[in-house]
């Protein structure tokens, strides 16, 4: 896979050099390229935004210079994704949908967005998708690319160290993940659930079932609801 970011704030990105990602840099498993946008302007101010139409505050960024960097950065198998408040909620089903995909190019908008024609005209040549990472005001799209980009790197194979780490965490069943405990047995007077230590693997997976539901059932309950059909087991639904 090859992912590429277009950026005013190319440093933003250092972090997916580090870690978890760099090390995938370094085995092969991605390539990543972080574009500087003022390397496509031509005046000596280096604009790279302008007033909005219709008034209001803030400021636009503008499609001469967005629409040349993408004909540049973008190929023949490119997704485009636009980072923005304004987008549809990015979720695990997209990082999987992501992680399929041959290149991703990332269009990082600060200030009041990017010329909407910068994203119509892309999307008579590509997919585009305009994604938000929760409902929350970011300055601009970096931080939310470091976000997605973090989703989706962990699911290609290869990239986690153990496979069923991914397919047993949050989300993947739809539900929350219940608590982990390691050693000691007793830790500040507080003992590891006895059934964990029990031996009984099927004891301990109707137990992290159980677990899951409740903590979902308490701090996401519209999960519940977006299950699967027939995803609820008799002893989930107390039958
Ligand atoms: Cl993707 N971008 C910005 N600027 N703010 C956000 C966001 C994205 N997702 C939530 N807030």
């Amino acid at each position: 896979m090859r992912l590429d970011v277009v950026t005013i704030f190319p440093e933003y990105l250092d972090p997916l050099r580090a870690a978890l990602l760099g090390r995938a840099i370094d085995r092969g498993l991605i390539e990543v390229g972080v574009h500087d946008l003022r390397d496509w302007t031509h005046d000596v101010h280096r604009a790279v935004d302008d007033a909005p139409y219709g008034g209001g505050p803030g400021m636009v960024m503008k499609p001469q210079i967005w629409g040349p960097a993408l004909d540049d950065v973008c190929g023949e198998n490119t997704r485009l994704v636009v980072p923005t408040p304004a987008g549809r909620p990015f979720t695990q089903a997209m990082a999987h949908q992501y992680a399929a995909e041959e290149h991703l190019v990332f269009a990082c908008g600060r200030y009041e967005g990017i010329d909407q024609r910068v994203i119509d005209d892309a999307a008579r040549r590509m997919p585009v998708d305009e994604v938000s990472i929760g409902d929350y005001v970011l300055v601009g799209g970096e931080a939310a690319v470091l976000v997605m980009v973090e989703a989706v790197v962990r699911l290609l194979p290869g990239v986690l160290g153990n496979a069923r780490s991914a397919e047993e965490d949050s989300f993947s069943d739809g539900l929350l993940e219940g608590p982990s405990y390691t050693r000691p047995e007793v830790w500040r007077d507080l003992a590891v659930p006895d059934v964990l230590r029990s031996g009984n693997h099927a004891l301990i997976d109707r137990w992290r079932r159980d677990q899951a539901l409740e903590r979902t059932v308490r701090r996401r309950p519209e999960l519940i609801g977006q299950l699967p059909e027939g995803s609820l087991d008799k002893h989930d639904l107390g039958v």
